[in-house]
């Protein structure tokens, strides 16, 4: 493999500080606590697992994996469309090492993912990939730059972490056809509400901050 392309990394994204990757953990954590004891959501398990179970632990179900971040560009090592365009822009090199304050404002559980929704400001959109979310899903082509934004807190045996991504912007799309979910339950985290098909969101209260550096990944 030529240097040239071993010289991009995996992707480029923000990086949670170690801090506060566990309070985000905590939150996921007693969220998905909380959720598999709800009435409501052992209604619903079927839509959730096709296996004939009674119940689903969730904390054993989602696996975790790695560092928490949010990846702006899946970069592949050079392999990914527009991964140098991307590494070129200089608003990338620019930015490249600084601290973020990331607005985490929502988590959400698919029977594939779970992961929190990022809200992006418009400082952090000069380092979004105009075509992140045309290139996810075609339902989400006409939802807003920085909808795929988001930090994968786990996934089910033998998913993909990208799937995360798609997860969340489906449920944006559902939004965007006017569909608002049915609301379940307010939790003391916030409103909980259910989007069929095994797929919950949680819309926080109080969004949580969080101190994030935009850097890169080699792997
Ligand atoms: O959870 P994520 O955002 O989903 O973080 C990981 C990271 O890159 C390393 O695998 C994401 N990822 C993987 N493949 C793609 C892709 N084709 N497009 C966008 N993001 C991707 C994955």
């Amino acid at each position: 493999v030529p240097l040239e392309e071993t010289s991009l990394p995996l992707f480029f994204g923000w990086f949670l500080l170690p801090g506060i990757q566990d309070k985000v953990r905590c939150t996921s954590m007693d969220f998905l606590k909380t959720l598999d004891t709800l009435e409501a959501f052992k209604k619903h398990l079927p839509d959730f697992t096709v296996e004939a179970e009674k119940e689903v632990d969730l904390e054993q179900y989602f696996q975790a994996n790695g560092a928490l971040h949010c990846t702006t560009k899946f970069c592949d090592y050079g392999k990914a469309e527009g991964a140098k365009e991307y590494a070129d822009k200089p608003i990338v090199k620019e930015l490249y090492g600084s601290a973020f304050e990331l607005s985490l404002s929502a988590l959400f559980v698919t029977p594939r993912t779970v992961g929190a929704r990022v809200s992006l400001s418009e400082d952090q959109l000069t380092l979004w990939p105009a075509d992140a979310e045309k290139e996810a899903v075609p339902a989400a082509a006409t939802l807003p730059a920085g909808s795929r934004a988001h930090i994968t807190l786990g996934c089910a045996e033998g998913v993909e972490p990208q799937q995360t991504g798609f997860d969340l912007l489906e449920i944006l799309a559902l939004q965007q056809e006017g569909q608002e979910g049915e609301l379940v339950e307010e939790m003391e985290l916030g409103s909980l509400a259910y989007y069929g098909k095994g797929r919950w969101l949680l819309s926080l209260r109080e969004p949580v901050s969080a101190q994030a550096c935009f850097s890169s990944l080699y792997g």
